[in-house]
C-alpha cells in the first residue's frame, strides 16, 4: 500500500563522528517535517532496546567483551532485523530519519586494526539505499570545545580521528548520495541545511523505487 497519494517516504541518514550533533539534528528534522505535513520518523542504530541491540549495548558499555569480527557482524543484523519495518514505513510514505546507519558500521570498525573496507562492507550489502545521506562534518578540535567524550567504547580522539579518515573514503563512492553538511556552524543553520538537502531528497524519492545499497 502506497500511502494515500502513492508516494514513498524517503530514507535519510545522518552520520559523522560522534559528538558531531547527529541526534539533536535528527529530532529537529523529523520535527519540522511533521510540522509541514510531511509523515516522519526517527529509528537509530543501534537500536538497542533489541535482543541483539542488547548485546551490542553491553559491549559499547564495556559490561561485555566481544570479538572484533562478531560484534561487526551483530551491528549489521541490528540493521537487517529493522529491514522490514523500514520497508514497510517507507512504502506506507513515511520518511525515516536515521541516526547513524551502515557507514558508521563500516567506519568504526574499519578503524580497528586489521579490517579492510570491502570486508566490512559485504554484510550491509543490499539494505534499503538511503536517499540521502548527510554527514555532518566536524573537526577534531571544534569537537574537542563541545566538551569530554562520554565512557563508551570508541570514544578517544585517536579512534575518531580514524574514523574520520574512513568516513571520508565511503564518502568516495559515487553511487551513494552523500551531501556533507558544515556541523561547526550553530544548530538552527545546521537546521536549515539539513532540511534543505531533505526537502529536495523527499521529492525526487517519490518517483523512484527503493534502492540497495552497494550492490
Ligand atoms: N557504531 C554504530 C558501530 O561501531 N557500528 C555501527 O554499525 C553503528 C551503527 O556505536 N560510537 C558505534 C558508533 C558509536 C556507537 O552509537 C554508539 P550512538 O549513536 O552513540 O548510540
Ligand atoms: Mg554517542
Amino acid at each position: 500500500w502506497l500511502g494515500m497519494a502513492g508516494k514513498r517516504g524517503a530514507l535519510i541518514v545522518l552520520e559523522g563522528v560522534d559528538r558531531a550533533g547527529k541526534t539533536t539534528q535528527c529530532s529537529k528534522l523529523v520535527q519540522a517535517l511533521q510540522q509541514s505535513g510531511r509523515p516522519a520518523e526517527m529509528m537509530r542504530f543501534p537500536d538497542r532496546t533489541t535482543t541483539i541491540g542488547q548485546l551490542i549495548g553491553a559491549y559499547l558499555e564495556n559490561k561485555s567483551d566481544l570479538e572484533d569480527h562478531t560484534v561487526h557482524l551483530l551491528f549489521s543484523a541490528n540493521r537487517w532485523e529493522m529491514v522490514p519495518l523500514m520497508k514497510k514505513k517507507l512504502e506506507q510514505g513515511i520518511t525515516l530519519v536515521v541516526d547513524r546507519y551502515a557507514f558508521s558500521g563500516v567506519a568504526f570498525t574499519s578503524a580497528k586494526p586489521g579490517f579492510r573496507l570491502d570486508w566490512c562492507m559485504q554484510p550491509d550489502v543490499g539494505l534499503p539505499k538511503p536517499d540521502l545521506v548527510m554527514f555532518l562534518q566536524l573537526n577534531p578540535a571544534e569537537a574537542a570545545l563541545r566538551g569530554q567524550f562520554g565512557q563508551e567504547r570508541y570514544e578517544t580522539s585517536v579512534f575518531q580521528r580514524t574514523v574520520q579518515q574512513r568516513f571520508e573514503q565511503l564518502m568516495k563512492d559515487q553511487t551513494v548520495n552523500w551531501q556533507v553538511i558544515d556541523a561547526a556552524q550553530n544548530i538552527e543553520n545546521v537546521h536549515r541545511d539539513i532540511t534543505a538537502h531533505s526537502l529536495n531528497a523527499i521529492n525526487k524519492a517519490q518517483n523512484l523505487p527503493l534502492g540497495e545499497l552497494w550492490s
